[in-house]
């Protein structure tokens, strides 16, 4: 087993079509513990491990697409859907000020869990540009 992040094998795989089981897959048939805001039959919403602003959430599809370049046009209500559920929960973390929605890419993007994720992120000024 190749270990988790290393790029040659996410190339691989993604060329094989096969998917790696990521940590995400483990939050959502909760093998291991998260703390979950929501779920639905299609995403989960939880808390960063490593938040990066006083509200820092995850959402997730459970369908795991493992980045959004990989995502394709049969993702399209799915996609929206998980903006949406993102939209909701910003607003019921008090967030009406506002906040960033964030999806990291690939390598350069600095993609770290091969399962797409949406970030959520609020409570502070944020900056801009990002680094
Ligand atoms: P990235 O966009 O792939 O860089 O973000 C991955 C995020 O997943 C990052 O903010 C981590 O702190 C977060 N995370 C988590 O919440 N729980 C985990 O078990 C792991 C990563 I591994």
């Amino acid at each position: 087993r190749v270990p988790e992040g290393d790029e040659v094998s996410k190339a691989q795989e993604a060329v094989s079509g096969k998917v790696a089981p990521t940590i995400f897959s483990r939050i959502i048939d909760r093998s291991i513990p998260a703390d979950i805001l929501y779920e639905d039959q299609q995403c989960l919403v939880f808390r960063d491990v490593a938040p990066q602003a006083p509200v820092h959430l995850l959402v997730i599809p459970k369908k795991p697409i493992p980045r959004i370049s990989q995502a394709e046009e049969q993702d399209k209500q799915l996609l929206g859907h998980l903006l949406l559920v993102a939209t909701q929960t910003a607003k019921a973390e008090g967030l009406g000020d506002g906040y960033r929605l964030v999806i990291n890419d690939g390598k350069l993007g600095a993609q770290s869990v091969y399962h797409l994720h949406l970030h959520i992120l609020g409570g502070r000024q944020l900056g801009w540009p990002p680094g």
